[in-house]
C-alpha cells in the first residue's frame, strides 16, 4: 500500500515492495502451491489486442486498495514508470474498490489472464524453497490448501526500492500521526506465538483451481468463499 511512516524520526513514502521473497518452511496436506502471472505479459497482449481496455487499465482512478487502515486511493493498473521500465498494480479480492466505469476492465485481467492457465506459472516450493519476485512486474497468489495433520509455513520478506522519499512537515513540526504509525498486522514478530490462523488470506490474485484436490479440499473452498 501507499503511505507516509515515522522511521527514525523522519517521515518517509512507503510504496508496495519492490521485491517479494517467500521460503517455504513446511507444506499442508493438501494444495498451497504459490502460482504467478507475468505483469509485462498481460500489457504485451492488451496493447496487441485491447488498446481501449489498456488504456482505461492505464488511467489513475480506475482502483483503490483499502485493507485495514491502509488506503491507496486512485492507483493504475499499469504505470509506465519510465520508457523501459512498467509497473503493475492488481489485486483481485476484497481490498479492491473500483468505480463503475472501471469494472469492465479491472475484470478483464481476471478473466482473460489470472485465471488461464497459458498466463499462470505454477510453482510448488518445498521445504527451505526460497521465491524471489519483482512485485511491481510480476502478480502472485497462492491455491487454496488444507492443513490436514500437516501445517503450511511460509516466511515473507519485503525489500523496498530505491525511491526513499523524505517528507519535511511544511510548519516544520513533527506531528505523529495515527495512519503515520506501522500497521499492527505488519510487526509479525509480535505475533510469533498468537493464537489465530493466517490461511484465510489470499493476495495479489485470486484463483480457484479447474481441478479440485480432494473432496476435503472443495470442502475447506466451500467454507472460505
Ligand atoms: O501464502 C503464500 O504463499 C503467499 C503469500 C503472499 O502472497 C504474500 O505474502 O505476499
Amino acid at each position: 500500500m501507499n503511505g507516509i511512516t515515522y522511521v527514525d524520526g523522519v517521515a518517509k513514502k512507503i510504496t508496495p515492495p519492490k521485491f517479494v521473497i517467500l521460503q517455504c518452511v513446511s507444506k499442508p496436506e493438501i494444495g498451497g502451491d504459490n502460482f504467478l502471472v507475468d505483469g509485462q505479459k498481460i500489457y504485451n497482449d492488451l496493447l496487441a489486442n485491447q488498446a481501449d481496455i489498456l488504456k482505461t487499465l492505464m488511467t489513475s482512478g480506475i482502483v483503490t486498495y483499502c485493507r485495514d487502515d491502509l488506503l491507496s486511493m486512485d492507483c493504475s493498473v499499469f504505470e509506465k514508470i519510465n520508457d523501459n521500465k512498467l509497473r503493475i498494480r492488481y489485486r483481485y479480492d476484497s481490498t479492491a474498490f473500483i468505480p463503475e466505469w472501471a469494472s469492465a476492465a479491472f475484470n478483464y485481467i481476471q478473466n482473460e489472464y489470472s485465471t488461464n492457465e497459458n498466463y499462470i506459472i505454477n510453482v510448488s516450493l518445498e521445504p527451505g524453497d526460497i521465491l524471489v519476485m519483482d512485485n511491481l512486474r510480476v502478480l502472485h497468489a497462492r491455491h487454496q490448501f488444507f492443513d490436514g495433520s500437516k501445517k503450511r509455513k511460509v516466511r515473507r520478506l519485503w525489500i523496498a526500492d530505491d525511491s526513499q522519499v523524505i517528507f519535511k512537515n511544511i510548519l516544520n513540526q513533527s506531528p505523529v500521526r495515527r495512519a503515520m504509525l506501522p500497521f499492527q498486522n505488519y510487526n509479525t514478530s509480535q505475533q510469533e506465538n498468537a493464537e489465530h490462523l493466517r490461511i484465510e488470506y489470499t493476495c495479489g490474485i485470486h484463483y480457484q483451481p479447474t481441478k479440485s484436490l480432494s473432496k476435503a479440499h472443495d470442502e475447506l473452498d466451500m467454507i472460505v468463499e
